[in-house]
């Protein structure tokens, strides 16, 4: 881990989650004009949990990420040109155009994907925990997920498969105490996530 009094490390982290910020705020303004193909699910209100999660990592670590990954990949230190094009749907993108906001990866930075799948990015961060458990590549997985995917079954099996094996995982939960316009409170017991 970085150290946390290594000079310039918290404007270096304000900077990244500012960074986030303006990329979304760029986002919703195509978006609103139509210029973005499908939709916009924005980071806004979040930066600092990515940005402090991924100021952990080394580069050769893994992020798993969700619906609403730009925030994920920029605090990862992925290429803010390349995926507005993704975004846009052009060539130039990170995936050529074809993933779009929802589905966009690259390998480059450990990015193992964004995902339109509600839970969906769970078993792929566990299953590259899995990898560097079983060839010791002493690489860690950073998983993000919203406070809804925790009602997916995909949610329960890989956690339960993490802790049994000892997998070098974190999950992080993102609550924002809403599933669309369904409150946490609605559908769970434990809102204590
Ligand atoms: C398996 C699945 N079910 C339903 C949806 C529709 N859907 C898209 S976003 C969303 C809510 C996600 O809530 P949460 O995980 O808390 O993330 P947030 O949007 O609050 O950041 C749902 C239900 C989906 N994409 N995938
Ligand atoms: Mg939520």
């Amino acid at each position: 881990m970085k150290s946390n009094y290594q000079e310039n490390f918290l404007t270096d982290l304000y900077a990244t989650m500012f960074r986030i910020r303006e990329f979304e705020e760029q986002v919703f303004e195509l978006y609103k004009i139509g210029l973005m193909p499908g939709l916009a699910h924005l980071y806004i209100g979040e930066e600092a949990i990515a940005t402090g999660a991924c100021a952990t990592l080394e580069d050769k670590d893994y992020i798993g990420s969700t619906h609403r990954g730009h925030g994920h990949l920029i605090a990862r230190g992925a290429d803010t040109k390349k995926m507005m094009a993704e975004i846009l749907g052009k060539k130039d993108g990170y995936c050529k155009g074809k993933a779009g906001s929802m589905h966009i990866m690259t390998l480059d930075k450990g990015i193992l994907g964004a995902n339109g799948v509600v839970g969906g990015g769970i078993p792929i961060a566990t299953g590259a925990a899995y990898k560097a458990k079983i060839k010791d590549t002493k690489q860690v997985t950073i998983c993000f997920m919203g406070d809804s995917s925790t009602n997916e079954g995909s949610f329960h099996e890989s956690l339960n498969m993490a802790s049994a094996w000892d997998l070098p995982i974190v999950y992080v939960i993102e609550n924002n105490l809403y599933g669309i316009s369904v409150g946490l409170k609605r559908v769970t017991k434990v809102v204590d996530l």
